[in-house]
């Protein structure tokens, strides 16, 4: 019998055993797959980070290295560790060592601050967290010594020294050791972030079996080869990053990841030339930011075959310009960090790849389009997408209450997304049923942002929504009710975003406006009519 993290609703058995039949899940962990790779593309560069290129064979060595100092740290086989690293080569030598030892990284993104990684730590029972000293302006070191004094289970801070160059991990290198299997396939492999819908984000457990699948699937759908190579511009450990077909895909594939600390074209259009990269994948207002670039023209981007474009939606006009622009291919990417990845296909017709997000990954992914009774709508209609299947999760990692709301009866996830049909299994999202904001990729919980601002002294009610915004498609807005007592002075947009950074959440979070208002507006039951405030 497989033993299981606790807090985590397993796959039914004869599902999974369908799944290990059909070939989806092969009995691999992450470790496997990358040393495979490494037998397979020794001399091939694996990751590309300004002046340092690692190939497969350093890669493996470091990794079996930094796994054995990780184990006589007492690190192994469940342990939570929250890794928190920006776009640097490290980040794949941490996560594979953690991967190989069977320890469970749970992955912040490096724009999160002391209140996120406190609840990261604290609700996941870590054991280590592993950060940066310092990156693009702010002391990630001080912040792990308040992190180490406030969550009693962090038995150790591990610090990668990126301000001062190679010299990371000097007192944890050791002696390396083979390739071993310390855990199984069927483990949850890490625990991924939700864009989220309530005060405090869930966390997302995908096994090693379930994730390789996408992994593999990805790098093949998106035509990766050991000839590729790709651009990694957006957060690295986000799961459109990690395998979409992302970093992963990558290491299966024997291609080389070229890592950029931002997608603006300053940074990408050098490293395309440079580097000559085949493949790149962007957020929405990133590509925006490509396309009507002075750039484009200065710099040799011919070697870019296939630019994907995914995380929010692409407006029709931005993706008819990709190809006449940029003289590369789109491949529109709609995923999510609980399972379900749709791609449009390398070889679809232009007009399915500018007006359609993409067909799923797998012909076992089940997908339900249907009305807010339940009941299916016809293909061509709009209606709320549910999905089951291979690599899309049963539950939220220790969530019992919100999986109630979150999974239907039958195991289906209820995305909270608005999505049309068509007769070839193709899907267009057309809106949003959750409460959630979508800034340019960056998702944002209302609720979290609310509830900060509840604890402000003059705040009465406070309600955060997704207003227009041509860039981002969604900007963050706050309308907010005083207290009697207010001081206006101390609840200026200024103040109220210092407030909220002294709370310490991730800058995307902070509202872009606010608003002070005497009343909300209200649904005809009473509640806030969010949908008002957004149309305002
Ligand atoms: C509209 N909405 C989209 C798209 C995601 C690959 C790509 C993206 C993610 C991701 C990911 C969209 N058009 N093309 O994990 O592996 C919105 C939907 C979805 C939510 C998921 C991957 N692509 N979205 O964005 O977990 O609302 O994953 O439910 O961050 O983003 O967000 P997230």
């Amino acid at each position: 019998e497989h033993v299981l993290l606790e807090g985590v609703v397993p796959f039914p058995e004869h599902l999974a055993q369908l799944y290990r039949e059909k070939g989806y899940w092969r009995g691999e962990t992450i470790a496997d797959m990358l040393f495979n790779s490494v037998e397979r593309y020794f001399d091939r560069i694996a990751v590309i980070d300004g002046a340092e290129s690692v190939t497969y064979a350093q890669l493996g060595q470091r990794v079996l290295s930094l796994s054995r100092g990780f184990q006589e740290l007492g690190i192994g086989r469940f342990d939570r560790v929250v890794v928190q690293l920006p776009n640097v080569a490290a980040y794949f030598e941490v996560v594979f060592a953690l991967f190989e030892l069977g320890a469970v990284p749970v992955f912040a993104l490096a724009a999160h601050r002391k209140a996120e990684i406190e609840y990261f730590c604290s609700f996941s029972e870590a054991k280590a967290y592993i950060t940066v000293d310092k990156y693009g302006g702010f002391d990630y070191e001080a912040l792990s010594v308040e992190i180490k004094a406030e969550v009693p289970t962090i038995e150790n801070v591990i610090i990668v020294d990126v301000s001062n160059g190679l010299s990371r991990f000097s007192q944890l290198y050791q002696e390396p050791r083979c390739h071993e299997l310390y855990c199984s396939p069927a483990d949850v492999a890490f625990l991924q972030l939700s864009g989220g819908t309530t005060g405090k984000p869930k966390l997302i457990p995908r096994t090693h079996d379930d994730y390789l699948y996408t992994v593999r699937e990805s790098a093949r759908i998106c035509g990766l080869s050991s000839g590729s190579v790709h651009l990694t511009s957006l957060p690295i450990a986000h799961n459109y990053t990690m395998s979409s077909p992302g970093i992963l895909g990558c290491l299966f594939a024997g291609a080389t990841t070229v890592l950029a600390h931002d997608g603006n074209p300053e940074i990408a259009f050098p490293l395309i030339e440079k580097h000559r990269i085949t493949s790149a994948s962007l957020v929405p207002p990133v590509a925006l930011l490509w396309l009507n670039s002075p750039l484009v023209g200065e710099f040799d981007l011919s070697s870019l075959a296939v630019l994907q474009v995914g995380g929010a939606k692409l407006s029709e006009e931005a993706a008819r310009r990709i190809k006449p622009v940029l003289g590369c291919r789109l491949q529109q990417v709609f995923g999510m960090a609980e399972g379900l990845v749709n791609y449009t296909r390398l070889d679809d017709e232009d007009e399915v790849v500018v007006t359609k997000q993409g067909l799923r990954i797998s012909p076992d992914d089940e997908i339900l389009v249907v009305d807010d009774d339940g009941v299916p709508v016809r293909n061509g209609q709009a209606g709320n997408l549910l999905v089951r299947g291979p690599y899309t999760i049963r539950g939220y990692y220790k969530a019992p209450d919100q999986n109630k709301k979150d999974f239907n009866p039958e195991g289906f996830y209820r995305t909270g997304d608005v999505v049309i049909q068509d007769d070839h299994g193709y899907l267009t999202v057309v809106g949003r049923k959750k409460d959630q904001i979508n800034r340019g990729g960056e998702k944002v919980a209302p609720e979290e942002v609310e509830n900060l601002l509840l604890s402000h002294a003059y705040v009465h009610d406070a309600s955060v929504v997704g207003i227009p915004n041509d860039l981002l498609g969604e900007k963050v807005k706050a309308f907010v009710i005083l207290k009697a007592d207010a001081d206006a002075s101390e609840v200026t947009p200024f103040k109220l975003k210092k407030f909220l950074r002294t709370k310490g959440i991730a800058e995307f979070k902070v509202p872009d406006e606010f608003e002070i208002v005497e009343k909300f507006p209200e649904t005809f039951v009473g509640k806030v009519s969010k949908k008002a405030q957004r149309n305002a």
